[in-house]
């Protein structure tokens, strides 16, 4: 995600989808680690200043993350057809921070208690196989990410 300055006029580099004044990359065709995935997304910095792996502040940012997700892959809602976003409890099991600035999540939405708490899962996954619920899972998967 990346915040637009006041009055900013909603522009976004090719391929970024513009929501709330902020940039998205859905990167379908990335298959990467966790932690490939935050390279993957300081990587387009050339692109776009302070491009990094998604953080999801609200609901509403939530629901459009969802929905564009699911438009991506229809049908084909599988484990392969996951998104990292930026967000994990590698340092200690059970509280999630986001890693940009190692922030407590305020909103969350997985999709079963459960799927926040396994220990040798770590990463936030947006998890194709669940309709893109939230979950936890192994961070060396190579899925895709969302910047
Ligand atoms: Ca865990």
């Amino acid at each position: 995600m990346f915040a637009e300055g006041a009055g900013g006029r909603g522009f976004c580099p090719n391929a970024w989808i513009v929501f709330e004044g902020s940039c998205y990359l859905f990167a379908d065709e990335a298959n990467v680690s966790w932690t490939e995935a935050i390279n993957f997304c300081q990587s387009h910095r050339h692109a776009h200043r302070n491009a990094h792996l998604v953080t999801v502040e609200t609901r509403a940012e939530d629901m459009f993350i969802k929905d564009t997700a699911r438009r991506l892959f229809k049908s084909e809602l599988g484990t392969r057809n996951s998104f990292w976003m930026g967000a994990s409890d590698l340092e200690v099991e059970g509280p999630w921070r986001w890693y940009p600035n190692h922030q407590m999540l305020n909103y969350t939405s997985f999709y079963s208690v459960a799927e926040s708490h396994t220990p040798d899962q770590d990463c936030l996954i947006l998890w194709g196989a669940f309709n893109m619920g939230w979950g936890d899972y192994y961070c060396a998967l190579q899925i895709h990410a969302i910047c």
